[in-house]
């Protein structure tokens, strides 16, 4: 068995019996090889695949263990991959380089994401002026944040320092667009979590990406 960036010969006829994909399970990433290749397993028609309920991928001859796994870079954590960038660009840029990455700007669901990741920038942060950005805006709407999914802020799953987010305008105005992006970090460690705060879209910060993981056979 080999996953499919590592056997491009594969041959689809092989596998002509049912395969199951459960929307839960990540998709298959495995494929049988044409040709022997060191490592890899050779079965014989018909070869059955299916996943069963907790994504185990099962052929009729073996169970195949398969777990999560991020690519070089990204970190894993609670079954999601995270990438924390070393250069510092704008929200917008940023949120595009996290999706030529296959990912996005990180999304905040639970308590204990927010905890890892701000224990991971007191790591990473280098000053306490050298934040990063997460996937929160109100940018189509002033005070109404949206997570990159378009999912609105659950307001009782907030990490806003206090004070924040407060739209600042610039000292005489000069930004009347306010302060629609949303960072995080603090380098000497948050106070309940708290480390959010909204800033302008165009200030250069560092960023968080978050994806899925794939699935390894390497485990
Ligand atoms: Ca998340
Ligand atoms: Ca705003
Ligand atoms: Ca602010």
């Amino acid at each position: 068995l080999y996953q499919v960036h590592h056997c491009m010969s594969v041959t689809l006829g092989l596998l002509s019996p049912v395969v199951v994909f459960p929307p839960l399970c990540l998709p298959l990433s495995v494929l049988f090889c044409r040709y022997p290749r060191p490592g890899a397993v050779h079965l014989q028609n018909p070869v059955h695949l299916h996943y069963d309920d907790n994504c185990n991928l099962y052929s009729n001859l073996l169970k195949v263990d398969t777990c999560p796994k991020c690519e070089e870079g990204w970190e894993l954590h609670g079954g999601k991959c995270y990438y924390f960038s070393t250069t510092k660009s704008t929200w917008n840029q940023s949120r595009d380089d996290c999706r030529s990455k296959g990912g996005d700007l990180v999304k905040i669901d639970s308590r204990e994401e927010q905890s890892f990741l701000e224990l991971r920038l007191r790591q990473k942060m280098d000053s306490d002026y050298d934040k990063f950005w997460i996937g929160l805006t109100d940018s189509k709407e002033e005070d109404k944040w949206l997570w990159v999914d378009d999912s609105p802020l659950n307001t009782s799953l907030t990490f806003w320092i206090r004070g924040e987010p407060d739209n600042w305008n610039g000292r005489n105005g000069e930004v009347p667009e306010g302060e629609d992006c949303a960072a995080m970090g603090k380098k000497s460690g948050a106070a309940d979590l708290k480390c959010w705060f909204d800033i302008f879209c165009k200030k250069n910060y560092k960023s968080i990406c978050e994806k899925s993981p794939g699935l390894s056979l390497d485990c």
